[in-house]
């Protein structure tokens, strides 16, 4: 989920044109431009594995196998599998024999009964940190409790991203022009509660283990922020459309964030091609003792050697200058640092044991967002009280069950639709007029452009950085 430009950060971005005062035609997509998106993601390599106690030799091929498999025709589910054995059985890991069914409906319990799930990708700090590695070794090491060498913690963020892997392998393999957005976005929520072994529709249930945000499949110019809400005109994915399909899954409270972006036409290739190489950018300059700034104009440098040719004419590829990536804390999917994607005097150096969602956005339109009509999602704001008492007895009956389902977890109305919730907008609206919940809304460039996301969670752990929700897709 890409996080907003801090107010208080925002002149240093500032442009003096005014993007949005020009007319709202554009060349294609546009009326459809309500929609924002988030990031989305692809899947897990077949790498992961350092879990090698290997007892099993079919494991290796059915875990690789999982989540390509399809149940529903005994003729295809064969020959992947076929295809699949040829591959040569490199890597080690331990796994069940059961697959992934599609769409997604296993529980990784059973895929993964050991309770042990695929390792990130595992990135090298560089020679300069080894010695600081070294200098702690030597004595100078903090004490106290580190969650990204707790066992049990690294168990939860890897499920979460295997999950992540898992669900969005099937949007990359199922997805097509003609389905309606809110299709998509409960085919991706059901398929992460489900996997999960979670349906989250008890009190207390989603805090144990559910979606991290709302869904994020935002269109075109529509850069982020777009979730499919009830009672909306439905929209239809079309075949020239560049979606950002953007959603998060947490296990105990650790979230991993991760998107990526799907279209349908060739014409985007390298429009996409940019982002995702500004957001691995991203990732191979992050680290502990990095300065924020440095990371940001790698990226920037990155994103802008780019350019894309849209029906004959040419764009450069923008950054989008007032989104950032962001550190993500325990139930928290924005902490308190902001890695923009332009050039920036931010001193703020990462540190050990930190989270971050490294996540890009490029744009062939003006690299600026304005917010578009409606609402993406509420989160309880930073001072919340744990009790209110408004005149409006709906909004307190409502904030009860926002404490008890999603605590600090950003939601959106479906979300509260699920549950049994009805008529609950008026409690929403003074929730937020009285400064409780914090709004989201959609984040649009210009009508007729077009953005793409890439994003990824990592750790930075005191030897390595590990990229938690690392694919073989992206
Ligand atoms: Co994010």
């Amino acid at each position: 989920m890409g996080s907003k430009t801090p107010d208080d950060e925002r002149h240093m971005y500032q442009d003096r044109d005014d993007p949005f005062t020009a007319s709202s035609s554009g060349t294609g997509g546009e009326q459809r431009g309500a929609h924002l998106a988030r990031d989305g993601d692809g899947c897990m390599a077949g790498d992961g594995g350092t879990n090698d106690d290997d007892d099993d030799d079919d494991d290796d091929a059915a875990r690789v196998d999982a989540a390509l498999t399809v149940t529903n025709s005994a003729g295809s589910a064969d020959a992947s599998k076929k295809k699949k054995r040829k591959r040569p059985k490199k890597k080690k890991s331990k796994a069940s024999a059961t697959k992934q069914s599609s769409p997604p409906r296993v529980p990784l319990a059973d895929l993964f009964p050991s309770g042990k799930y695929p390792e990130g990708e595992r990135l090298s700090y560089g020679s300069a940190f080894e010695t600081t590695t070294r200098a702690r070794a030597l004595g100078v090491r903090r004490g106290g409790y580190r969650p990204l060498e707790d066992d049990a913690v690294l168990d939860d963020y890897r499920k979460a991203a295997e999950v992540h892997r898992q669900v969005r392998r099937w949007v990359q393999q199922t997805v097509e022009p003609g389905q309606t957005l809110t299709a998509i976005a409960t085919g991706i929520e059901d398929g992460v509660r489900a996997l999960l072994g979670n349906p989250g529709l008890e009190p207390g249930q989603s805090l144990k283990a559910g979606l991290g945000f709302p869904t994020g499949l935002a269109l075109n110019n529509c850069v982020a922020h777009y979730t499919p809400n009830p009672g909306q005109k439905e929209v239809v994915l079309q075949q020239q459309d560049v979606m950002k399909v953007d959603f998060g899954v947490h296990v105990n409270g650790w979230i991993v964030d991760s998107a990526f972006t799907m279209s349908f036409d060739p014409t985007y290739d390298d429009l996409l091609a940019a982002v995702r190489d500004a957001t691995n950018t991203g990732i191979k300059n992050a680290g502990v003792d990095v300065r924020i700034s440095d990371v940001s104009a790698a990226i920037q440098e990155a994103m802008e050697s780019y350019e894309v040719e849209i029906r004959g004419k040419v764009f450069p590829v923008k950054p989008v200058r007032d989104l950032c990536g962001h550190d993500i804390k325990r139930y928290r999917i924005h902490g308190e640092k902001t890695i923009p994607f332009v050039k920036n005097s931010n001193q703020t150096k990462m540190e050990e044991g930190e989270v971050f969602a490294i996540e890009t956005f490029g744009s062939t339109g003006r690299g600026v967002t304005r917010n578009g009509d409606g609402i993406y999602g509420y989160g309880l704001s930073h001072d919340a009280p744990a009790h209110v008492a408004l005149p409006l007895s709906s909004a307190n009956r409502l904030y009860k069950t926002i404490k008890e389902n999603f605590g600090t977890i950003v939601f959106c109305r479906r979300y509260l639709d699920r549950l049994g919730c009805d008529r609950y907008l008026a409690g929403l609206n003074c929730l937020v007029s009285n400064g409780i919940l914090d709004a989201h809304q959609p984040l649009m460039d210009v009508a007729g452009s077009y953005s793409a996301q890439f994003e990824h969670t990592i750790l930075l752990r005191e030897s390595h950085k590990e990229v938690i929700s690392r694919g073989d897709d992206y």
